[in-house]
């Protein structure tokens, strides 16, 4: 049980709570808990499971808390919040993942009109009511029909950083099981999609029913949907299904390749199987009745005269051709970033120092960072004016001369205002080493201004990089209205790198746009966006987005040696 996901079950029986209108202490301490555990630096298990130590030695857990998160670890699950959530209706919870809609509004939209689904709450928005309501108006009600088509949209798809932990709890577990063999992720979450429908696993044992009985007894499992010889799908707490598949050694490479998907690509393979007389399935690799291959997914490959393709790029975009060609990219991986460009302080809404981040950043093997708080327009953040950010950097200079192996940027992530200027002048933008423009707020103008904005801050000769281009949240916020051709062309022209945001619910560029920029040869960043010194977790789905896009190391400017790095931006 990570501790990020303990965190989200306190932040879900917070939400909750406030919805029931619970006293706003308890909501507050709970809250605050879950962000305690997001920044711990060890894991919550961990403390629990040592003799002589108690989770009350960490800020703000007491010993309610403690017992709390005690039984989260050791049944997976928190009898409080079950309660919770068979009290609040599903519908009034799913309300919480439209953009702008708080808990507080929530329970506003609950307890006053008494609306329990999406689809009563669209009725009331439509017919006026909603805009009735004290603090909501016609502007609120009109975001929030717009929220829910989206989350509509949406669906039930999950985001892969909660995909991918659960999935691999789940294959370490049943990596344990007697006569269990083998156990991988197969699906989407394997093709490090940036949601999930559901999850694929898929184990070799010698008797199926003991990895099955494990799972049925995993704390994330809530049910069991179905149950055969091979196959047992279950409910995992939280709403997302997995499938369990159980096959034999000599079939365990044609059901991964098949497993992994994505249909389209595998539609291509399956043809060209048929080409040279054979037949794939799950099962393997036939000529006619005849057994030919199965036992590794190179194997299967092979068999269609193709190497390895890497199962990111398996989406029938080009790398089926690319490796016919024996030319598929070299993809980049996690040990290749040496810098991260994009992370916050104290200064403004971090939750760690200079001085912590850079140590942080350091022990993660990092040779530089940037720190990039936020500028004055983002308020809610206690962002920076030129007299703050000015200090800020001096600050900076301090840490520099308090740690070695680490070089740090005074840089700043400025907002692109709603009038298309910049939130900073140009004055103070030239001494920063580093400048990331963004746009946080006005996001669904029109396409024309949004553009304007953009074409604007890349125009500007202090800024480095476009940050978080399109600003979507995935499944809450549709992306900004970006003429895509027309922005990677002008980011292309004026030498702007582009930003791909590692934050799951970001991830932003996209896969596409990141492989159409880099089809352009603009330098993309990965950046984690950290906001304390857990934040570089993130930057794995990152890195898996640029894999998806295509990407190399040499299309990424943060996997550039420092001494590289510093000259390009020198260059510039
Ligand atoms: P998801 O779950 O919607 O995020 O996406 P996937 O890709 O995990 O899809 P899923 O779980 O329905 O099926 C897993 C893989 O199984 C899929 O990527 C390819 C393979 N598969 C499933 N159904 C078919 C099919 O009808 N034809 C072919 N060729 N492959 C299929
Ligand atoms: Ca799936
Ligand atoms: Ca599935």
């Amino acid at each position: 049980m990570h501790n990020p996901l303990i965190a989200s079950l306190f932040e879900e029986l917070a939400a909750l709570l406030e919805i029931q209108g619970a006293n706003a202490f308890r909501v507050r301490a709970y809250r605050n808990a879950a962000r305690t555990l997001e920044s711990l630096s060890e894991s919550a298990a961990d403390i629990v499971a040592t003799a002589g130590r108690s989770l009350t030695e960490l800020d703000g857990i007491g010993q309610d808390l403690a017992d709390k998160i005690k039984m989260i670890v050791e049944t997976g699950a928190l009898p409080q919040l079950e309660e919770l959530r068979a009290q609040v209706p599903a519908g009034v919870v799913q309300m919480l993942r439209i953009s702008g809609l708080g808990p507080k509004k929530v329970a506003t939209l609950f307890h006053e009109l008494g609306l329990t689904t999406l689809v009563d709450l669209k009725a009331a928005c439509e017919s006026g009511r909603v805009a009735e309501l004290k603090g909501f108006g016609k502007k609120t009600a009109q975001s929030i029909l717009d929220g829910i088509a989206h989350v509509e949209e949406a669906g039930s798809r999950v985001l892969i950083s909660i995909a991918r932990s659960a999935a691999e709890a789940i294959v370490s577990d049943l990596a344990q099981v007697a006569g269990v063999s083998q156990v991988s992720i197969a699906g989407s979450c394997r093709r490090r999609q940036e949601t999930c429908g559901d999850l694929d696993i898929l184990a070799i044992a010698e008797d199926s029913s003991l990895p099955m009985d494990r799972l049925e007894r995993h704390p994330l499992v809530e049910k069991v949907l179905a149950r055969g010889e091979t196959k047992q799908r279950v409910r995992l707490r939280g709403g997302i299904e997995l499938d369990l598949r159980v096959v034999p050694v000599e079939s365990y490479g044609a059901a991964m390749q098949y497993f992994t998907g994505s249909k389209e690509h595998n539609i291509v393979i399956r043809r060209r199987a048929q080409e040279r007389g054979l037949k794939l399935n799950e099962y393997g690799l036939f000529r006619g009745d005849e057994y030919v291959a199965g036992r590794t997914e190179a194997e299967v490959y092979a068999a269609v005269g193709l190497p390895f393709i890497p199962p990111e790029l398996r989406e029938n975009r080009g790398e089926i051709e690319l490796a016919e060609a024996g030319s598929l990219p070299q993809l980049i991986e996690l040990a290749d970033i040496q810098g991260d460009l994009h992370m916050h302080t104290t200064a403004t809404d971090g939750a760690a120092t200079i001085l912590e981040m850079a140590e942080a950043a350091k022990a993660r093997g990092l040779k530089y960072i940037a720190i990039t708080d936020h500028s004055k327009r983002v308020t809610m953040a206690n962002g920076l004016d030129a007299t703050r950010l000015r200090q800020h950097w001096r600050d900076i200079d301090k840490v520099r001369g308090q740690i070695s192996g680490i070089e740090i940027l005074c840089g700043i992530e400025c907002d692109i205002l709603e009038d298309a200027t910049m939130d900073l002048d140009d004055e103070v933008l030239s001494e920063a080493d580093w400048v990331i423009a963004v746009l946080h707020y006005g996001l669904k103008q029109p396409r024309e201004q949004i553009m304007q904005r953009l074409l604007n801050a890349i125009r500007n000769p202090h800024v480095d990089a476009i940050g978080h281009p399109s600003g979507r949240l995935i499944g809450s916020r549709p992306s900004a209205d970006i003429d895509y051709t027309t922005f990677l062309n002008a980011a292309a022209e004026h030498g702007v790198m582009l930003e791909i945001n590692s934050c799951p619910s970001r991830l932003d560029l996209d896969d596409i746009q990141a492989a159409a920029a880099k089809s352009r040869g603009i330098p993309i960043v990965i950046d984690t966006d950290s906001h304390s010194v857990n934040g570089f977790d993130v930057l794995t789905y990152g890195v898996d987005q640029a894999r998806r896009a295509g990407l190399t190391k040499h299309d990424v400017a943060n996997a550039l040696s420092w001494a590289e790095f510093s000259r390009r931006l020198k260059s510039r």
